[in-house]
């Protein structure tokens, strides 16, 4: 339907005379809450520092993961690990900026998703990449229990320039990707129990004590180490589905099957998300 009073030919919209500035002006039809558009969905990311690891680390998970396909539809992304922090090395020595840098080790997170998607293909699963996570998850989660992914956001060369080292990165990845989808859960697998006090493979190991519950505000205020991106708990104050996050210890067999199934094994992140 097409509107000529004004003179100006424009298609009819409650927002074709503003600006979309203005948040009291949008409200009365931005202000709605978004659908869910993947309500069954588990999202598992899985750290790069677990795939570091190899074997000894992999193998149990895969195993896991495996028993947990016919019991829920995910969405495992997984994160960069060692290569990254090389190629940041590298990359910052030469001056590169983090537009350059970003895609360098979001090219890690994807790697990690083949050798995993490659361990789980005899059970259906495969690597998909992101243009397929953004336009063809459901019909791929139709034929296959689960789907493997890179966690990285793909910002490339539009990276915020606030730090050197990229800001958006894996966990921040996951989180906007499993509230964007409206998920039912994210999991966040690392290899150390969930978020402490201080970190427990650093210089204060002997005082870190780990935090059962947290909100995502709390942990930004905090000015120390945490095994999770700033970038995502920022993001997490927007949340629109995703109430909760929870960081479970990968290394500990059973705590990511005890998290999909709802139980408080691990450090649970609260966002801003309202019911
Ligand atoms: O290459 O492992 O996707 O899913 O951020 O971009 O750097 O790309 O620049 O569909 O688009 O390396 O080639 O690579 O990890 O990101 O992918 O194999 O354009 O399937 O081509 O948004 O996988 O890759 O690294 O995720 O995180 O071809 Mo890779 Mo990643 Mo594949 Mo993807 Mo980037 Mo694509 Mo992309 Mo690039
Ligand atoms: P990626 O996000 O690239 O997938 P990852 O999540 O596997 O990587 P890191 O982001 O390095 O890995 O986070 C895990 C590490 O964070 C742990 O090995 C731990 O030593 C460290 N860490 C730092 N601070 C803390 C903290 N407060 N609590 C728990 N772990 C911490």
């Amino acid at each position: 339907m097409t509107d000529t009073t004004t003179g100006i030919k424009h298609v009819a919209s409650a927002l074709a005379r503003q600006t979309l500035q203005n948040s009291a002006l949008t409200r009365p039809v931005a202000g709605v809450k978004p659908i869910r558009l993947l309500p069954w969905l588990q999202v598992v990311k899985i750290g790069g520092r677990l795939m570091d690891r190899g074997a000894a680390a992999i193998l149990p998970l895969v195993e896991e993961i495996r028993r947990l396909l016919p019991e829920h539809k995910m969405l495992i992304l997984t994160g960069a690990g060692l290569r990254a922090r090389h190629v940041y090395g590298v990359g910052l020595d030469l001056g590169l900026p983090v537009g350059s840098l970003a895609p360098l080790a979001a090219s890690e997170a994807g790697q990690n998703g083949h050798i995993l998607a490659a361990m789980l293909s005899a059970e259906g699963v495969s690597y998909v990449e992101h243009p397929t996570i953004a336009n063809q998850l459901a019909i791929h989660l139709q034929a296959a229990p689960a789907v493997v992914g890179s966690a990285f956001p793909p910002y490339h060369h539009h990276e915020f320039p606030g730090a050197r080292i990229p800001a958006h990165r894996a966990d921040t990845g996951a989180f906007l990707a499993a509230d964007a989808l409206g998920a039912a859960g994210l999991t966040l697998v690392e290899d150390v129990d969930g978020i402490c006090s201080t970190d427990p493979n650093g210089p204060e190991a002997g005082s870190a004590e780990l935090l059962r519950e947290v909100s995502a505000a709390e942990l930004l205020k905090s000015s120390g180490p945490l095994p999770v991106d700033r970038a995502m708990l920022e993001s997490m104050a927007n949340a629109r589905h995703i109430g909760h996050v929870q960081v479970v210890n990968g290394l500990v067999p059973g705590r990511l099957t005890a998290a999909l199934r709802g139980e408080h094994v691990g450090t649970l992140i609260r966002t801003g998300a309202t019911a």
